[in-house]
């Protein structure tokens, strides 16, 4: 493997005293906390297409970002440098994992047939780098948003060739996926929503999603892919109403559809933001019914409303996050996927590597953070106390399922007004900035 696309040594921690900008303060990737590498808590995983395919463009303009391997050779010769510098940066960077669309590793062609042979040739080429560097893929997933065939969507467009289509192609991408041992595949609804209902059948879109997912699970079973399937929920963008809104309505999705012991929630950050949600309360919501999967992590800017994916560096809203994940019991099979980019002036190679040092150490502390809260009980106990007349008495037959509104209300009938209790949000506040600062 060619090793000289970064002049830039492999980052090593150094500790939070450090001046080095090229060097972790707060992630070591070997130190073991509760019996288990940092490295193998965070599972941290790169996300390919914005680290090896953005280059900066926006509305009013294009690339900024070029880089070197980029400027000559063939569509596909240019696809596998890429792939090589990819994996250079992994492992300088000391990311385990790293994700993927068919699309962002190898360039589709003038037919199916050749966009499939040319992903076969990409993907036989990530197994040896994977095999030499031991960098595993932590999920794969189909690009069908891009191509104007998919301008009305993939498996919800009002044309069923679209819709096979869109399934022959994500059957490469599950193929892909398995050779490489992909842990996870993710299904993000692209365009699988709509922008007026003058001229679309809802009812009939979301019953074709729903086939869509079965084919999909069908599929997986067949060929004894073991990854576990995902969901992406995102509010808007690209279409004005998608179908995986955010969270609970991608529960409410998989149960009306039995697909729910299928798949699990990657939650993005700035999706949960989107949506008019907190992070924490995207993993909590996933968690409550056993459904939290992965982390597409990132962050949104609070003054602007679209999806900026920008690199998480508020180590207390990570720390929010991050107790939600680690009070769910982790995130198994799932990681840490920084689903963000760099900003368009941001045009060094070394930029890269600043951004994902500030993210990976941003998650390291805030985990640290989080177990010591954890740890000290002081919030849950709290919580638990808040919630203490549910433990006996009338609380637990409420509970149990023994009382009725005719029991409570002669219990009630004879008892005084309930007492108020303060929510002491504002200590709770101090506490949490006891932690951080
Ligand atoms: C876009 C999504 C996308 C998914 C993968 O907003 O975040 O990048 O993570 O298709
Ligand atoms: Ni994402
Ligand atoms: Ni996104």
């Amino acid at each position: 493997m060619a090793k000289q696309n970064f002049p830039i040594k492999k980052i090593e921690y150094e500790g939070p005293e450090t001046d080095n900008p090229l060097a972790f303060r707060h992630y070591n990737p070997d130190e073991i906390i509760g019996g288990k590498s940092m490295k193998d808590h965070l599972r941290f995983s790169i996300a390919y297409w914005h680290s090896f395919r953005g280059v900066g463009l926006d509305p009013f303009g294009g690339g900024t970002i070029t880089r070197p391997w980029e400027s000559k050779g063939s569509e596909m010769g240019i696809a596998l440098k890429r792939m090589d510098a990819a994996f250079e940066f992994f492992e300088k960077i000391q990311a385990p994992y790293y994700c993927f669309h068919d699309r962002d590793i190898a360039p589709e062609g003038k037919t199916l047939g050749e966009s499939n042979r040319n992903l076969k040739t990409v993907v036989t080429h990530a197994k040896k780098l994977q095999k030499a560097t031991g960098i595993k893929l932590l999920w794969g997933t189909a690009n069908l948003f891009s191509n104007v065939r998919y301008m009305c969507g993939a498996a919800t467009n009002p044309d069923a060739h679209v819709f096979a289509y869109a399934a022959a192609q994500v059957k490469a991408a599950l193929d892909a996926t398995k050779y490489l041992g992909g842990e996870n595949y993710v299904f993000w609804g692209g365009r699988e929503g709509y922008e007026t209902l003058l001229n679309t059948d809802l009812k009939r879109e979301q019953d074709h999603l729903a086939r869509f997912m079965h084919m999909a699970v069908d599929y997986a079973k067949k060929i004894g892919f073991k990854g576990q399937f995902l969901i992406e929920p995102k509010p808007k963008e690209p279409t004005k109403h998608q179908y995986d809104f955010d969270v609970a309505s991608g529960i409410a999705f998989l149960k009306t559809y039995k697909l729910d012991k299928h798949f699990k929630f990657n939650i993005e950050t700035n999706h949960a933001t989107l949506a008019g949600h907190s992070f924490n309360h995207e993993i909590e919501v996933a968690a409550a019914v056993g459904m939290l999967g992965s982390i597409d992590a990132n962050t949104g800017d609070t003054l602007l409303g679209w999806d900026t994916d920008q690199f998480p560096t508020d180590v207390k809203d990570i720390t929010l996050g991050m107790i939600s994940i680690l009070k769910a019991g982790g995130l198994g099979s799932g990681g840490l996927n920084f689903d963000a980019k760099l900003r368009r002036p941001s045009i060094d190679l070394d930029d890269l590597f600043l951004a994902h040092i500030g993210g990976m150490d941003t998650y390291a502390l805030a985990f640290k953070v989080a177990r010591q809260i954890l740890k000290d009980k002081k919030f849950s106990s709290f919580v638990k106390d808040r919630y203490s007349s549910f433990d006996s008495g009338m609380g637990k037959e409420i509970e149990s399922g023994k009382a009725t509104f005719e029991t409570l209300s002669k219990r009630v009938i004879r008892m005084k007004e309930p007492v108020p209790v303060s929510g002491k949000q504002e200590y709770l506040e101090n506490l949490l900035n006891s932690y951080l600062y």
